[in-house]
Protein backbone atom coordinates (compact mmCIF):
# COMPACT_ATOMS: atom_id res chain seq x y z
CA UNK A 1 0.00 0.00 0.00
CA UNK A 2 1.43 3.23 -0.74
CA UNK A 3 1.86 5.43 2.67
CA UNK A 4 -0.17 8.54 2.31
CA UNK A 5 0.73 11.75 4.01
CA UNK A 6 -2.22 13.36 5.98
CA UNK A 7 -2.53 17.16 6.01
CA UNK A 8 -1.62 16.89 9.36
CA UNK A 9 1.14 15.13 9.15
CA UNK A 10 2.54 17.79 6.70
CA UNK A 11 2.26 20.34 9.12
CA UNK A 12 3.95 18.51 11.38
CA UNK A 13 6.99 17.69 9.23
CA UNK A 14 7.03 21.33 8.00
CA UNK A 15 7.29 22.54 11.69
CA UNK A 16 10.40 19.99 12.53
CA UNK A 17 11.91 20.59 9.51
CA UNK A 18 11.93 24.51 8.47
CA UNK A 19 10.15 25.54 11.80
CA UNK A 20 7.53 27.75 10.11
CA UNK A 21 4.55 26.48 11.65
CA UNK A 22 3.88 27.29 15.04
CA UNK A 23 1.10 25.44 16.90
CA UNK A 24 -1.68 28.41 16.72
CA UNK A 25 -0.81 28.60 12.71
CA UNK A 26 -1.26 24.71 12.59
CA UNK A 27 -4.18 25.07 14.22
CA UNK A 28 -5.62 27.60 11.93
CA UNK A 29 -5.01 25.72 8.52
CA UNK A 30 -6.75 22.44 10.11
CA UNK A 31 -9.72 24.71 11.32
CA UNK A 32 -9.85 25.99 7.68
CA UNK A 33 -9.09 23.17 5.42
CA UNK A 34 -11.94 21.47 8.18
CA UNK A 35 -14.74 24.59 7.43
CA UNK A 36 -13.76 23.86 3.59
CA UNK A 37 -14.99 20.22 4.19
CA UNK A 38 -18.15 21.62 5.26
CA UNK A 39 -18.64 24.33 2.64
CA UNK A 40 -17.40 21.20 0.21
CA UNK A 41 -20.31 19.19 1.61
CA UNK A 42 -23.21 22.15 1.26
CA UNK A 43 -21.75 22.66 -2.60
CA UNK A 44 -22.22 19.72 -3.31
CA UNK A 45 -25.59 19.40 -2.42
CA UNK A 46 -26.35 22.09 -4.43
CA UNK A 47 -30.28 22.20 -5.48
CA UNK A 48 -31.23 19.35 -2.83
CA UNK A 49 -29.79 21.32 -0.21
CA UNK A 50 -31.48 24.36 -1.14
CA UNK A 51 -28.19 26.25 -1.19
CA UNK A 52 -28.66 27.64 -4.17
CA UNK A 53 -29.67 31.36 -5.37
CA UNK A 54 -29.38 34.59 -4.18
CA UNK A 55 -29.83 36.03 -0.22
CA UNK A 56 -31.60 38.82 -1.33
CA UNK A 57 -28.96 40.78 0.29
CA UNK A 58 -25.97 43.02 -0.81
CA UNK A 59 -22.37 43.14 -0.07
CA UNK A 60 -19.73 46.05 0.84
CA UNK A 61 -18.94 45.97 -2.83
CA UNK A 62 -22.58 46.10 -3.47
CA UNK A 63 -22.21 42.93 -5.19
CA UNK A 64 -25.64 40.43 -4.31
CA UNK A 65 -24.55 37.60 -2.02
CA UNK A 66 -25.55 34.53 -3.17
CA UNK A 67 -26.67 32.09 -0.31
CA UNK A 68 -23.81 30.35 -0.44
CA UNK A 69 -21.68 32.82 0.05
CA UNK A 70 -23.87 33.78 3.77
CA UNK A 71 -23.34 29.97 4.55
CA UNK A 72 -19.44 30.12 3.61
CA UNK A 73 -18.54 33.11 5.52
CA UNK A 74 -20.75 31.45 8.19
CA UNK A 75 -19.28 28.21 8.78
CA UNK A 76 -15.34 29.88 8.32
CA UNK A 77 -15.94 32.26 11.29
CA UNK A 78 -17.87 29.60 13.05
CA UNK A 79 -15.19 27.91 12.52
CA UNK A 80 -12.28 29.70 13.55
CA UNK A 81 -13.83 31.96 16.40
CA UNK A 82 -13.11 29.68 19.58
CA UNK A 83 -9.65 27.86 18.99
CA UNK A 84 -7.27 30.90 20.33
CA UNK A 85 -5.81 31.02 17.27
CA UNK A 86 -6.78 34.08 15.96
CA UNK A 87 -7.51 38.04 16.76
CA UNK A 88 -9.73 39.00 14.14
CA UNK A 89 -11.23 38.16 10.49
CA UNK A 90 -11.92 39.49 7.26
CA UNK A 91 -14.00 38.69 4.55
CA UNK A 92 -15.15 40.12 1.14
CA UNK A 93 -18.79 39.31 2.35
CA UNK A 94 -18.06 41.49 5.54
CA UNK A 95 -17.90 45.27 5.75
CA UNK A 96 -15.94 45.56 8.50
CA UNK A 97 -13.44 42.83 10.79
CA UNK A 98 -14.82 40.59 12.48
CA UNK A 99 -13.06 40.66 16.36
CA UNK A 100 -12.88 37.41 17.83
CA UNK A 101 -15.43 37.56 20.85
CA UNK A 102 -13.63 37.89 24.67
CA UNK A 103 -15.52 34.82 25.26
CA UNK A 104 -13.09 33.34 23.57
CA UNK A 105 -8.80 33.81 24.01
CA UNK A 106 -7.34 35.97 21.37
CA UNK A 107 -4.58 34.63 19.35
CA UNK A 108 -1.70 36.07 17.28
CA UNK A 109 -3.09 35.96 14.24
CA UNK A 110 -5.41 37.52 11.35
CA UNK A 111 -7.92 35.47 8.77
CA UNK A 112 -8.57 37.40 5.71
CA UNK A 113 -11.12 35.57 3.09
CA UNK A 114 -13.11 35.51 0.12
CA UNK A 115 -15.49 32.77 1.33
CA UNK A 116 -16.67 31.65 -1.78
CA UNK A 117 -15.24 32.87 -5.06
CA UNK A 118 -16.22 32.42 -8.46
CA UNK A 119 -20.38 33.02 -7.06
CA UNK A 120 -21.22 33.72 -10.90
CA UNK A 121 -20.53 30.13 -11.34
CA UNK A 122 -22.45 28.48 -8.35
CA UNK A 123 -25.89 28.03 -9.88
CA UNK A 124 -24.63 26.74 -13.49
CA UNK A 125 -22.68 23.99 -11.47
CA UNK A 126 -18.86 25.46 -12.67
CA UNK A 127 -15.53 25.29 -9.87
CA UNK A 128 -15.93 27.42 -7.44
CA UNK A 129 -13.99 28.09 -4.45
CA UNK A 130 -12.68 29.50 -0.53
CA UNK A 131 -9.33 31.38 -0.57
CA UNK A 132 -7.77 32.81 2.42
CA UNK A 133 -4.63 34.70 3.54
CA UNK A 134 -3.07 34.78 6.97
CA UNK A 135 -1.03 37.94 8.82
CA UNK A 136 0.40 38.15 12.42
CA UNK A 137 -0.34 41.26 14.50
CA UNK A 138 2.21 42.70 14.40
CA UNK A 139 1.87 45.90 16.41
CA UNK A 140 1.79 46.00 20.24
CA UNK A 141 -1.25 47.78 20.74
CA UNK A 142 -3.82 46.53 22.64
CA UNK A 143 -7.16 45.43 21.04
CA UNK A 144 -7.33 45.24 16.90
CA UNK A 145 -8.80 46.99 14.17
CA UNK A 146 -8.52 47.30 10.73
CA UNK A 147 -5.17 48.89 11.28
CA UNK A 148 -3.65 45.79 12.10
CA UNK A 149 -4.47 43.83 8.35
CA UNK A 150 -2.98 46.47 6.16
CA UNK A 151 0.29 44.91 5.77
CA UNK A 152 1.68 44.01 2.54
CA UNK A 153 1.25 40.56 0.99
CA UNK A 154 4.94 39.79 1.54
CA UNK A 155 3.79 39.67 5.63
CA UNK A 156 1.44 36.69 4.75
CA UNK A 157 2.17 33.82 7.17
CA UNK A 158 0.36 31.30 5.09
CA UNK A 159 -2.08 31.39 1.84
CA UNK A 160 -4.07 28.99 0.20
CA UNK A 161 -7.12 27.73 -1.43
CA UNK A 162 -9.48 25.32 -1.42
CA UNK A 163 -11.52 24.48 -5.72
CA UNK A 164 -14.76 22.94 -5.22
CA UNK A 165 -14.38 20.99 -8.43
CA UNK A 166 -14.71 17.87 -10.16
CA UNK A 167 -12.01 16.95 -7.17
CA UNK A 168 -11.62 19.02 -3.94
CA UNK A 169 -8.52 20.03 -3.46
CA UNK A 170 -6.49 22.58 -1.12
CA UNK A 171 -3.60 24.33 -1.85
CA UNK A 172 -1.50 25.67 0.61
CA UNK A 173 1.85 27.93 1.20
CA UNK A 174 3.46 28.91 3.89
CA UNK A 175 6.27 30.28 2.45
CA UNK A 176 8.58 27.23 1.74
CA UNK A 177 6.80 26.09 -1.60
CA UNK A 178 2.91 25.26 -2.45
CA UNK A 179 1.58 21.51 -1.81
CA UNK A 180 -1.72 20.13 -2.78
CA UNK A 181 -4.09 17.94 -0.71
CA UNK A 182 -7.06 16.49 -2.22
CA UNK A 183 -10.14 15.64 -0.08
CA UNK A 184 -10.56 11.75 0.28
CA UNK A 185 -14.22 11.94 0.77
CA UNK A 186 -14.79 8.33 1.95
CA UNK A 187 -11.74 9.04 4.79
CA UNK A 188 -13.16 12.64 5.20
CA UNK A 189 -8.90 13.41 4.68
CA UNK A 190 -7.36 15.94 3.35
CA UNK A 191 -4.21 13.66 1.52
CA UNK A 192 -0.89 15.00 0.12
CA UNK A 193 -1.19 14.81 -3.26
CA UNK A 194 1.74 17.26 -4.94
CA UNK A 195 4.11 18.29 -2.71
CA UNK A 196 6.13 21.12 -5.00
CA UNK A 197 3.97 22.72 -7.48
CA UNK A 198 6.07 24.75 -10.36
CA UNK A 199 4.59 26.89 -12.47
CA UNK A 200 6.65 26.60 -15.77
CA UNK A 201 8.57 30.03 -16.63
CA UNK A 202 7.15 30.00 -20.33
CA UNK A 203 3.33 29.38 -21.67
CA UNK A 204 1.10 29.38 -24.52
CA UNK A 205 -1.84 29.97 -22.73
CA UNK A 206 -3.56 33.25 -21.26
CA UNK A 207 -6.85 34.06 -19.47
CA UNK A 208 -8.49 37.15 -19.55
CA UNK A 209 -12.52 38.49 -19.60
CA UNK A 210 -11.69 38.97 -23.78
CA UNK A 211 -15.12 40.58 -23.45
CA UNK A 212 -13.86 43.78 -22.17
CA UNK A 213 -11.15 44.09 -24.48
CA UNK A 214 -12.28 47.62 -26.05
CA UNK A 215 -12.32 48.72 -22.50
CA UNK A 216 -8.60 48.20 -21.29
CA UNK A 217 -5.38 50.59 -21.14
CA UNK A 218 -3.19 50.10 -24.70
CA UNK A 219 -0.38 47.99 -23.31
CA UNK A 220 -2.99 45.30 -22.38
CA UNK A 221 -4.75 45.21 -25.78
CA UNK A 222 -0.99 45.19 -27.58
CA UNK A 223 -0.33 42.05 -25.57
CA UNK A 224 -3.07 40.05 -26.14
CA UNK A 225 -3.13 41.05 -29.61
CA UNK A 226 0.28 40.32 -30.07
CA UNK A 227 -0.86 37.09 -28.81
CA UNK A 228 -4.20 36.46 -30.90
CA UNK A 229 -1.44 36.71 -33.91
CA UNK A 230 -0.55 33.58 -33.28
CA UNK A 231 2.29 31.88 -35.38
CA UNK A 232 3.23 34.59 -37.57
CA UNK A 233 2.86 37.59 -35.53
CA UNK A 234 5.53 39.01 -33.62
CA UNK A 235 5.72 36.36 -30.82
CA UNK A 236 5.92 33.48 -33.43
CA UNK A 237 3.85 31.21 -31.91
CA UNK A 238 -0.14 30.23 -31.32
CA UNK A 239 -1.86 30.67 -28.16
CA UNK A 240 -4.57 29.14 -26.66
CA UNK A 241 -7.35 30.86 -23.86
CA UNK A 242 -9.00 30.06 -21.38
CA UNK A 243 -11.49 31.72 -18.93
CA UNK A 244 -13.61 29.76 -15.97
CA UNK A 245 -15.00 33.24 -14.29
CA UNK A 246 -13.48 31.30 -10.82
CA UNK A 247 -10.60 33.08 -9.99
CA UNK A 248 -9.54 29.97 -8.15
CA UNK A 249 -10.09 27.52 -10.80
CA UNK A 250 -7.98 29.90 -13.22
CA UNK A 251 -5.22 30.08 -10.78
CA UNK A 252 -5.47 26.33 -10.10
CA UNK A 253 -5.04 25.83 -13.75
CA UNK A 254 -1.61 28.19 -13.67
CA UNK A 255 -0.27 26.12 -11.07
CA UNK A 256 -1.02 23.06 -12.76
CA UNK A 257 0.03 23.33 -16.23
CA UNK A 258 1.15 27.30 -16.96
CA UNK A 259 -0.22 30.01 -17.84
CA UNK A 260 -0.61 33.67 -17.50
CA UNK A 261 -4.11 35.33 -15.63
CA UNK A 262 -4.75 38.81 -15.79
CA UNK A 263 -7.92 41.15 -14.95
CA UNK A 264 -6.48 44.21 -15.95
CA UNK A 265 -7.83 48.06 -15.06
CA UNK A 266 -10.47 49.32 -17.62
CA UNK A 267 -11.50 52.15 -18.31
CA UNK A 268 -15.44 52.37 -17.67
CA UNK A 269 -14.57 52.81 -14.01
CA UNK A 270 -11.03 54.47 -14.03
CA UNK A 271 -10.64 55.27 -10.54
CA UNK A 272 -10.87 51.73 -9.56
CA UNK A 273 -7.45 49.77 -10.29
CA UNK A 274 -9.36 46.62 -11.31
CA UNK A 275 -12.14 43.83 -10.17
CA UNK A 276 -10.16 41.87 -7.50
CA UNK A 277 -9.25 42.68 -4.45
CA UNK A 278 -6.10 43.32 -3.26
CA UNK A 279 -5.80 41.32 0.61
CA UNK A 280 -8.18 38.61 0.05
CA UNK A 281 -7.87 37.63 -3.36
CA UNK A 282 -4.68 39.05 -5.07
CA UNK A 283 -2.55 38.65 -2.27
CA UNK A 284 -3.00 35.22 -1.27
CA UNK A 285 -2.80 33.91 -5.07
CA UNK A 286 0.46 36.01 -5.39
CA UNK A 287 1.84 34.32 -2.82
CA UNK A 288 1.38 31.14 -3.90
CA UNK A 289 2.27 32.06 -7.37
CA UNK A 290 5.65 32.93 -6.66
CA UNK A 291 6.31 30.03 -4.25
CA UNK A 292 5.63 28.00 -6.94
CA UNK A 293 8.02 30.32 -9.18
CA UNK A 294 5.57 32.26 -10.89
CA UNK A 295 5.46 36.23 -10.43
CA UNK A 296 2.77 38.56 -9.69
CA UNK A 297 1.98 42.10 -10.92
CA UNK A 298 -0.46 44.83 -10.58
CA UNK A 299 0.88 45.68 -14.79
CA UNK A 300 3.71 47.66 -12.83
CA UNK A 301 5.03 46.48 -9.28
CA UNK A 302 4.80 43.31 -7.81
CA UNK A 303 1.59 42.85 -5.73
CA UNK A 304 3.09 41.26 -2.78
CA UNK A 305 5.31 44.74 -2.38
CA UNK A 306 1.76 46.88 -2.39
CA UNK A 307 1.08 48.59 0.88
CA UNK A 308 -2.98 48.19 1.29
CA UNK A 309 -4.76 51.36 2.27
CA UNK A 310 -8.24 50.31 2.73
CA UNK A 311 -9.59 46.60 3.90
CA UNK A 312 -11.97 45.83 0.62
CA UNK A 313 -9.00 48.23 -1.73
CA UNK A 314 -9.11 46.53 -5.79
CA UNK A 315 -6.04 45.97 -7.45
CA UNK A 316 -5.09 45.22 -11.20
CA UNK A 317 -4.24 41.29 -11.67
CA UNK A 318 -1.21 39.78 -13.91
CA UNK A 319 0.19 36.54 -12.46
CA UNK A 320 1.55 33.14 -13.39
CA UNK A 321 4.59 32.01 -15.71
CA UNK A 322 6.96 34.41 -15.30
CA UNK A 323 8.41 35.13 -18.57
CA UNK A 324 4.63 36.48 -20.12
CA UNK A 325 4.16 38.31 -16.92
CA UNK A 326 7.40 40.09 -17.04
CA UNK A 327 6.56 40.45 -20.72
CA UNK A 328 3.00 42.58 -20.02
CA UNK A 329 4.15 44.26 -17.00
CA UNK A 330 7.33 45.04 -19.30
CA UNK A 331 4.58 46.98 -21.59
CA UNK A 332 2.62 48.59 -18.67
CA UNK A 333 5.82 50.44 -17.41
CA UNK A 334 7.68 51.56 -20.85
CA UNK A 335 4.05 53.04 -21.83
CA UNK A 336 4.41 54.83 -18.30
P1 LIG B 1 -16.43 37.15 -6.71
O1 LIG B 1 -15.42 37.26 -5.61
O2 LIG B 1 -17.62 38.03 -6.48
O3 LIG B 1 -16.79 35.75 -7.04
O4 LIG B 1 -15.75 37.82 -8.02
C1 LIG B 1 -14.46 37.49 -8.38
C2 LIG B 1 -14.46 36.71 -9.67
C3 LIG B 1 -13.16 36.02 -9.88
O5 LIG B 1 -13.20 34.76 -9.34
C4 LIG B 1 -13.08 35.96 -11.38
O6 LIG B 1 -11.76 35.94 -11.81
C5 LIG B 1 -13.80 37.19 -11.81
O7 LIG B 1 -14.61 37.60 -10.73
C6 LIG B 1 -14.68 36.91 -12.98
O8 LIG B 1 -15.10 38.11 -13.52
P2 LIG B 1 -16.00 38.19 -14.85
O9 LIG B 1 -17.39 37.97 -14.37
O10 LIG B 1 -15.74 39.58 -15.34
O11 LIG B 1 -15.56 37.14 -15.81
MG1 LIG C 1 -13.88 36.47 -5.19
Amino acid sequence: MTKRVSLTQYLVEQQREHGLIPAQLRLLIEVVARACKRIAIAVNKGALGDVLGSAGTDNVQGEVQKKLDVISNEVLIEANEWGGHLAAMASEEMDSIHVVPNRYPQGEYMLLFDPLDGSSNIDVNVSIGTIFSVLRKVTNTRGISEEDFLQPGKQQAAAGYCVYGPQTTLVLTVGSGVAMFTLDRETGSWVLTDDELRIPEDTKEFAINMSNMRHWAPPMRQYIDECLAGKTGPRGKDFNMRWVASMVADVHRILTRGGVFMYPWDQREPDKPGKLRLMYEANPMAFLVEQAGGMATNAKERILDLQPTRLHERVSVVLGSKNEVERVTAYHRDAG
